[in-house]
């Protein structure tokens, strides 16, 4: 049988929001590996500022040191969407929680200000 212990899950719990790009909100999702993530069930989720929204979202088969690189996007309905920044996580194999601030991607924002609240499971 082949083991598993290598192999380690990031959750991410919760997405922080403390600046937005656009007027009122921006409409987020989260892309791992060129794969929307969250949210599950729909394109985008509005995220307004001063905001706290919980993900629980699970990124399996890690590991240990792996660099993992979350993508934060805009949805735009009339221009293409914009990728707003990236989270970069490396799992050590300490379980956590820890958090890791975005960083912004100079092309499409310099407003926007996020943080994600992760573990390792
Ligand atoms: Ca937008
Ligand atoms: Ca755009």
């Amino acid at each position: 049988m082949e083991s598993t212990s290598n192999s380690y899950t990031l959750h991410l719990s919760r997405l922080h929001c403390y600046f937005i790009e656009e007027n009122e909100y921006d409409d987020v999702y989260l892309i791992h590996d060129g794969e929307k993530i969250w949210p599950k069930n729909r394109k985008q989720q509005p995220i307004m500022m001063d905001t706290t929204t919980e993900l629980d979202v699970d990124v399996k088969n890690i590991s240990k040191n792996q660099e993992v690189v979350i993508e934060l996007w805009d949805w735009d309905f009339l221009s293409p969407n914009d990728k707003l920044g990236t989270f970069t996580m490396i799992v050590e194999g300490e379980p956590g929680p820890f958090s890791t601030d975005m960083v912004q991607n100079p092309r499409e924002t310099t407003k926007a200000k996020y943080t994600l609240d992760w573990e390792v499971i």
